[in-house]
């Protein structure tokens, strides 16, 4: 079970996050500002006691706090995201780990990680090689969780940005699945939920203390996870996506 949860409020720079999905268009800040609010919302209704922290214009993707961060039961790790652009983000949120959290752990040059890559299965972590996460970092990060008794293992990413794009661990050996990864042997002991390739974007969902929270407006994904017995909510997070952010990586959960 979660109790807690760290978000970044977008900042009105937020329009200049990195994103291959312009054909989607500029975020609409307003909006994205309401969309975050009932983000938060729907955290505290699963039962989280939320951090909200100030935006930080200097950093357009800073809202996109999942990536700087990866949260164990027993440790945080700083990560040193791939995007040069969003390195300055650790600093910025590493303050406030450092209070929260006894074992701080970085992750150094040159290595690179954005934990939307890490997928926390129990104690095993699946951290997938893309364009933002190299295998120096992955390698750290699998040496740093094995100090504190935790298993990784990679996992080759051929078209997503991230591993959790296309794929969410929903606890009692349930995962949403979706493109590249549904044919993939390393995958084939889970339940699997099949997401069709035109709800891709909701392939990326959270489990939340049995709830089960995703992107609104994806009819047949929203069908296909009320079969798991989670009760299923709904957010719009069209603002986010088209700067290719996905559900999870607005906030941090532990
Ligand atoms: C980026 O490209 O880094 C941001 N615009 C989106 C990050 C999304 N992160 C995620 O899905 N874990």
């Amino acid at each position: 079970m979660f109790s807690k949860a760290i978000v970044r409020t977008p900042g009105k720079s937020l329009i200049n996050g990195l994103t291959d999905s312009s054909h989607l268009g500029v975020p609409d800040y307003s909006q994205a500002i309401i969309q975050h609010q009932a983000y938060i919302e729907a955290l505290k209704f699963c039962g989280l006691e939320v951090t909200v922290l100030e935006p930080c214009e200097d950093y357009p993707d800073s809202t996109f706090v999942e990536d700087v961060a990866l949260i164990t039961p027993s440790c945080a790790i700083m990560t040193r995201p791939g995007a040069e652009s969003r390195r300055g983000e650790v600093e910025h949120i590493s303050s406030l780990l450092v209070s929260q959290f006894k074992y701080l752990e970085t992750i150094d040059a040159p290595g690179t990680i954005e934990a939307g890559d890490i997928m926390m299965v129990g104690s095993h972590f699946y951290i997938g090689l893309s364009d933002r996460t190299n295998i120096q970092g992955a390698n750290q990060l699998i040496a740093l969780l094995e100090k504190y008794g935790y298993t990784g293992s990679t996992v080759e990413l051929k078209d997503v940005l991230h591993l959790k794009t296309g794929l969410s661990y929903l606890e009692n050996n349930i995962l949403a699945i979706c493109g590249e990864f549904k044919s993939d042997p390393i995958f084939a002991e889970f339940e699997q939920i099949e997401i069709p390739e035109s709800e891709s974007y909701a392939a990326n969902c959270i489990w939340v203390n049995d709830n089960v929270i995703m992107p609104a407006g994806y009819t047949a994904t929203k069908e296909l996870l009320s079969t798991t017995g989670y009760k299923v909510i709904e957010v719009d997070v069209s603002e986010f996506r088209k700067l290719d952010g996905g559900l999870s990586c607005l906030s941090l959960r532990y």
